[in-house]
């Protein structure tokens, strides 16, 4: 019970597959109580039986894009709660145009609301936060390889995550002093809601699953679990990391398909 008596904020589940979702069970499971954001109500009408399927009676409208939404969700949080310990941002999103074709495409507005959403709205987060976040508190982000290298087709969701890593590092340093740390999660591939309409998403996981130390994809429950440790006292000395969940992938280079029994390359 890593969590007991801990009570976590958690942003960004659209559906059961959502990897906030996994993340929201882990933290379920070790005993923390828990509280969620929806959007928009098409969401909420997801969200509500799963936060009642988990025992939580708080789920708070909030589109990470106002920052009036921003400020109402702690207004009403604190109804609930005088305080709490863990901040979950899994919030990304970029206009479906901007996620094919060539990067040179992307267009000043999908520039901003990628950039927006994805990045700025954990700044924005955080900063309405703080006052009611407990010394001892750990917020957490997901993001992803494309940050760091081109992926095709991510685009503008490389920018936005590159700056949410970057963010990452200036929050921890802003936060370090009240006892509260900044970290990211690094995911490989999963299929959830953001990556279904992914043109190509379906042999992105095929190659990792390929070209992974581990030789296969990684779950969102896998993700949830390491989770825990960021969100716990496990990670006490931690912050401004963007730790990997990938099997691997991210460490690899160049990989060889295996050599024939007979090749001459055996002897
Ligand atoms: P998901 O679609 O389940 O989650 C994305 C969430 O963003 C949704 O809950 C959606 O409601 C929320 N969101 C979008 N616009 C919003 C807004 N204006 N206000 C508030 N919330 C908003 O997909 P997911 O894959 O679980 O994504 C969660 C996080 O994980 C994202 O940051 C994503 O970039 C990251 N990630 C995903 C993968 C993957 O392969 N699925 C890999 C690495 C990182
Ligand atoms: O961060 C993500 C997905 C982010 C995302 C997805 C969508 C799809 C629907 C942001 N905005 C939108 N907007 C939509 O309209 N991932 C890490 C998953 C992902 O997305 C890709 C990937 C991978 C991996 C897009 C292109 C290439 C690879």
């Amino acid at each position: 019970m890593i969590l007991k008596g801990k009570k976590a904020l958690i942003v960004g589940i659209a559906n059961e597959r959502s990897i906030a979702w996994a993340i929201a069970k882990q933290f379920k499971a070790h005993g923390a109580e828990l509280a969620f954001t929806y959007p928009n109500d098409a969401i909420k009408k997801r969200l509500d039986p799963l936060a009642q399927e988990i025992g939580s009676q708080i789920v708070l409208p909030c589109d990470v894009a106002s920052d009036e939404e921003i400020k109402k969700l702690f207004a009403d949080l604190k109804k609930h709660w005088t305080n709490f310990d863990i901040l979950i941002h899994g919030a990304a999103f970029a206009q479906k145009d901007e996620l094919s074709g060539g990067f040179l495409n992307t267009t000043r507005e999908g520039f901003r609301v990628a950039l927006d959403i994805s990045a700025y709205s954990l700044i924005g987060l955080v900063k309405e936060a703080l006052p009611m976040l407990n010394q001892g508190g750990s917020v957490l982000t997901l993001s992803y390889y494309g940050s760091s290298k081109v992926v095709q087709n991510y685009n503008i969701m490389g920018v936005a995550k590159a700056a949410l890593e970057a963010s990452v590092r200036y929050l921890a340093w802003d936060l370090g002093s009240k006892g509260i740390r900044v970290n990211a999660i690094s995911a490989g591939p999963i299929k959830t809601l953001a990556a279904s309409g992914i043109r190509g998403f379906r042999s992105i996981l095929e190659s990792v699953g390929q070209l992974s130390a581990l030789k296969r994809n990684i779950s969102a429950e896998e993700v949830g679990k390491s989770a825990l440790y960021f969100a716990s006292d496990l990670s006490s000395g931690v912050t401004g990391e963007v730790h990997f969940v990938d099997g691997g992938f991210n460490t690899g280079a160049l990989q060889m398909p295996p050599a024939a029994p007979n090749s001459p390359i055996n002897s």
